[in-house]
């Protein structure tokens, strides 16, 4: 099954048929995986190996608006700046909605509103791409429920099928060849107190994205067949912790899973190194900080910067810390 198909699934009757509005927007949060998602079973689909656990980042995220326009190509916008269609982020964009395009003639202006530093590693694509599956929805009039949303959203990108809520939210692998059970559903706990600390340690490009990394992991590292036991393990961790707000468990739970995702890592050939000497300077200093006694805890995605886990009550000290540190909270308005 390709793109196309599994759009087809979900849109059924709707497939094919005119926007019914002139336009459409949304907001969609970002979010950080407290279990990681990392290799995938179909690269055309984004279906991941296991299940991942995330938490939304209330209202930092991206705002994306979309309209039909007259021209034989997209106009694509990144904080009202247009971008060149030979970009990459322009090239996923476009390839994302072909299967949306009732007319081979049809084309959208896309302009993406972030409020997260650009570079910040911060799932920009994640937020993106939910956030334009919603626009979509909204242009086209489908009315598609939360799940189908889940669905089209992992289309453009994978961790995209987390950010269609706020708060704590599981992404189930599923099994299906056509993944049409390999969705995001939103969790009932919430966490009020529960801070995040998001440490930018370098803005540069990845030396490589995601989706190669996960690919050479996955053939590569003798260490990624353990992976899938972590992550069954972690995910009943993190769950429990979660009921019985069990900081501690939470934040161990969710450290050893970014440590683990990065020793698959580094056992790839060739190895992939995301951190940077300022990356393991910081690490030292959450353990150090935590063996005087502080709760903190990190995580750590595809790239250099660090996210720290802690609570409202440790807020000041973190940051005396590290000066120009980025709390998060993960309520919202509205
Ligand atoms: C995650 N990451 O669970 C993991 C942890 C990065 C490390 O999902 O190829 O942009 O578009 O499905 O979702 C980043 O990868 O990858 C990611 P694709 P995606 O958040």
């Amino acid at each position: 099954m390709n793109k196309n198909e599994a759009a087809k699934t979900i849109l059924k009757t709707q497939y094919n048929q005119q926007p019914i509005n002139e336009n459409g927007e949304a907001f969609a949060p970002s979010n950080i995986a407290l279990c990681k998602y990392w290799g995938k079973r179909n690269l055309e689909l984004n279906l991941p190996i296991t299940s991942s656990l995330s938490i939304s980042l209330g209202d930092k995220g991206a705002h994306t608006s979309i309209e039909v326009i007259d021209s034989h190509q997209d106009k694509i916008y990144l904080n009202n700046i247009p971008v060149a269609n030979t970009d990459k982020f322009a090239h996923r964009i476009t390839k994302f909605l072909d299967p949306f395009r009732t007319t081979k003639k049809l084309a959208f202006a896309i302009n993406t509103k972030s409020n997260i530093p650009i570079g910040s590693g911060v799932a920009s694509s994640a937020c993106g791409f939910a956030a334009l599956t919603k626009a979509l929805n909204n242009l086209f009039g489908w009315n598609l429920t939360d799940t189908e949303l889940s669905i089209l959203a992992r289309l453009g990108s994978g961790s995209a099928c987390r950010s269609l809520w706020h708060g704590f939210v599981k992404w189930e692998a599923g099994i299906q060849d056509d993944g049409m059970d390999s969705y995001a559903t939103k969790l009932n706990y919430n966490w009020p107190d529960l801070r995040i600390g998001l440490l930018l340690i370098s803005d540069a490009t990845k030396p490589i994205s995601s989706t190669n990394a996960m690919l050479r992991t996955v053939n590569t590292s003798s260490f990624y067949k353990l992976w899938p036991q972590q992550v069954a393990h972690d995910l009943v961790q993190i769950e429990h912790a979660l009921q019985i707000k069990d900081f501690q468990k939470l934040g161990e739970t969710a450290e050893l899973n970014a440590l683990a995702m990065h020793a698959t890592m580094l056992t790839s050939n060739p190895p992939i190194l995301y951190s940077t000497p300022k990356t393991i300077e910081y690490m030292h200093k959450v353990w150090q900080l935590r063996q005087q006694g502080l709760g903190v805890y990190f995580t750590q995605d595809a790239g250099p910067n660090l996210k720290l886990l802690f609570l409202e009550q440790d807020l000041k000290k973190i940051q005396n810390t590290w000066q120009d540190i980025i709390i998060i909270t993960n309520e919202h308005k509205s």
